[in-house]
């Protein structure tokens, strides 16, 4: 049964909704799932984010919270079980520092990657791997970014796991590179083998459908992105 005071409007397939549920799972807080469409937005989502229209918001005693970041760090305040960010004030700017850097250098690249083609697209798939590189060498070593157990950097960086190979797949290209980010393959298959994520990820071939209908519907999007 959902917990009345906690709901989460969703997409089933956006990664940045499901760093919330994954949050919301670990910690054990139970919730409402809302999907919502973002074709066609219903008045709650115009209610509730009026500003950016966009999913997911946590709305938690009737109050609505937005961003995925700042959503997981409103979390981790409300409930202090399964702390995610770590305690050192240090430790934690990192982990913000890791999260924010992904999400512009790997994730917005590798989406501008998968909606281009040409020289567009061998631009962002260079970046990106140049953003590989960087998150390579902050996991290896470790089983997690959060060291044994998942943590706040984990759940920013989990779309990595599941989203990015898709995002490969349906631009047909390259980030990902086995002979050179062992470790980040080794922490995406800790990460997909946790039985919170295991359960919580939408089907592949209706996540490829998915994304194959974007690319299309977006190819001329990111044409001169590139350019001053
Ligand atoms: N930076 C936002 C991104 C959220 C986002 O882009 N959500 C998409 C779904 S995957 C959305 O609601 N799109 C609707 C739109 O752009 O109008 C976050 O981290 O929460």
């Amino acid at each position: 049964m959902g917990n009345k005071d906690v709901k989460v409007v969703s997409f089933w397939v956006s990664p940045f909704v499901k760093r919330v549920e994954w949050a919301l799972k670990l910690k054990g807080v139970d919730y409402e799932y809302i999907e919502e469409d973002i074709y066609n937005k219903s008045p709650l989502l115009l209610e509730l984010n009026s500003v950016t229209k966009k999913v997911p918001v946590l709305v938690h005693n009737h109050k609505p919270i937005v961003e995925s970041f700042i959503i997981l760090e409103y979390i981790d305040e409300t409930w202090n079980q399964y702390p995610l960010l770590p305690h050192h004030p240090h430790e934690r700017a990192l982990a913000r520092f890791w999260a924010n850097f992904a999400e512009r250098k790997l994730l917005d690249i590798a989406w501008v990657a998968m909606c281009s083609s040409g020289n567009e697209q061998e631009k962002a798939v260079n970046i990106a791997r140049e953003a590989m590189e960087k998150i390579e060498e902050e996991i290896k070593g470790k089983k997690f970014f959060g060291g044994e157990y998942i943590g706040f950097l984990d759940i920013a960086l989990g779309w990595i796991s599941y989203w990015l190979p898709v995002f490969e797949e349906v631009g047909s290209m390259q980030i990902i590179d086995s002979s050179k980010h062992s470790a980040t393959i080794a922490w995406m298959n800790n990460f997909l083998s946790h039985p919170v994520i295991k359960e919580s990820l939408p089907p592949r071939d209706k996540t490829l459908a998915y994304f194959h209908t974007r690319r299309k519907a977006l190819l001329s999007t990111f044409q001169g992105f590139f350019k001053d």
